[in-house]
């Protein structure tokens, strides 16, 4: 029998075993099988759920190492909110030679004060650390559609007679994007491949036919073990990752004071002359402003209460939180906890000391601003 593919997810349809991926109850696969969803995709698209199967991330880069070998445009989405987190270490060894077009995606979510020009800079001055050699960088809102022609008109001029690959870690936004494409150029007014939160939604390559015998292709994330979103149950994903413009939060700061982020890392002005902390978290986190001295206790007495998520359990889970310290260059920079946002710092010498959960990213980096 020939290989059915789930449309949602792109993994190959199995009735045998339930626990893993391409689950479908064996009559459902009488329908149109344009429309077959496999069980997973069908409990995410209805009821928002995401049933646990076992992923294989040795499947995702082998998927990525034969993209290397085919001659095909690259596009690479990454997250604008969490830029460093989301980029590919040593992309091009995925990717062989082929020509790549970094898409910088969740534009809606960055304040919309800064200009595109700026965001553009500054991500060029940061994939250059990363080995990364890109025909154009261009700047969407898969969600709401913004840049998707500017996209489509670059991938057109770079496309020349090949496929295009939509490459990137998870969550960023690849398989959103594609729809959004679908939704712009053809008559289909609804999502086709399965998006959501959960990071890992996509299984399979999914090939969406362009009008000349060529395909757009989306693939499975490549995983990202530095992300907050991985460590956190499901119900406290939806908390953390913004779904709208951030409201940069602005505190001032003496040293020797501290900032909760809920209780999902604390960050200390351990030394440095009064300055202002910009965070940028998502809108529904909040920011608790303690003295250094009293921080140990609150966090003692708090967490799982005032100081949530994470709850107990997940605290438990995350393992203890470690520390990283830093102190400001000359130029204004960043403090980004990956996944979880960042904090806008303007003057130098400043010491700062973040506590976070031992396998989250945490890093400095040159400032957005
Ligand atoms: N705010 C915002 N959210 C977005 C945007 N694009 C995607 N998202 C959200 O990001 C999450 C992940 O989107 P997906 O399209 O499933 O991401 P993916 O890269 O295909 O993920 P995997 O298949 O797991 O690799 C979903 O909750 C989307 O709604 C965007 O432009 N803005
Ligand atoms: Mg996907």
């Amino acid at each position: 029998m020939e290989e059915l593919k789930c449309i949602g997810c792109g993994s190959i349809l199995q009735t045998e075993n339930s626990n893993q991926v391409g689950y479908i109850p064996p009559h459902k696969l009488t329908e149109d099988a344009d429309e077959i969803l496999c069980q997973r995709c069908f409990r995410i698209k209805h009821y928002r759920d995401l049933p646990d199967i076992e992923l294989n991330h040795e499947d995702f880069v082998k998927i990525l190492n034969d993209i290397a070998k085919t001659d095909a445009l690259v596009i690479n989405v990454v997250d604008l909110f969490d830029l460093t987190g989301s980029l590919i270490h040593g992309i091009h060894r995925y990717i062989g030679n082929n020509d790549l077009i970094l898409v910088g995606n969740k534009r809606d979510i960055l304040p919309k004060a800064i200009n595109n020009d700026k965001i553009k800079n500054w991500i060029r001055k940061i994939i250059s650390d990363y080995g990364y050699q890109v025909k154009d960088i261009i700047l969407i809102s898969s969600k709401r559609g913004d840049g998707i022609d500017e996209l489509f008109t670059t991938i057109e001029k770079y496309r020349k007679d090949r496929n295009v690959y939509v490459i990137g870690c998870t969550n960023v936004g690849k398989s959103t994007l594609i729809n959004a494409i679908i939704k712009r150029f053809t008559p289909i007014t609804k999502d086709v491949i399965t998006a959501s939160i959960y990071p890992g939604t996509t299984l399979g390559l999914i090939e969406i036919p362009l009008d000349d015998n060529h395909f757009i292709i989306d693939t499975p994330g490549i995983i990202n073990h530095h992300q907050y979103a991985f460590y956190l149950d499901k119900n406290h994903l939806k908390h953390i990752l913004p779904d709208r413009e951030i409201n940069p939060k602005v505190y001032q700061l003496n040293p020797r004071q501290t900032l909760f982020i809920d209780g999902l890392a604390r960050i200390d002005f351990v030394s440095g002359k009064r300055t202002s902390f910009v965070c940028h978290f998502s809108n529904a986190v909040k920011i608790h402003r303690t003295k250094l001295e009293n921080a140990d206790n609150l966090f003692a007495k708090h967490l799982g209460e005032l100081l949530s998520p994470p709850t107990k359990e997940e605290y438990e889970k995350l393992g203890k939180y470690v520390k990283y310290e830093f102190k400001t260059p000359k130029e204004r920079s960043d403090i980004v906890i990956s996944g979880l946002g960042f904090i806008s710092l303007k003057d130098e010498n400043l010491k700062v000391v973040v506590h976070a959960p031992k396998h989250v990213g945490v890093y400095i980096r040159p400032s957005l601003y």
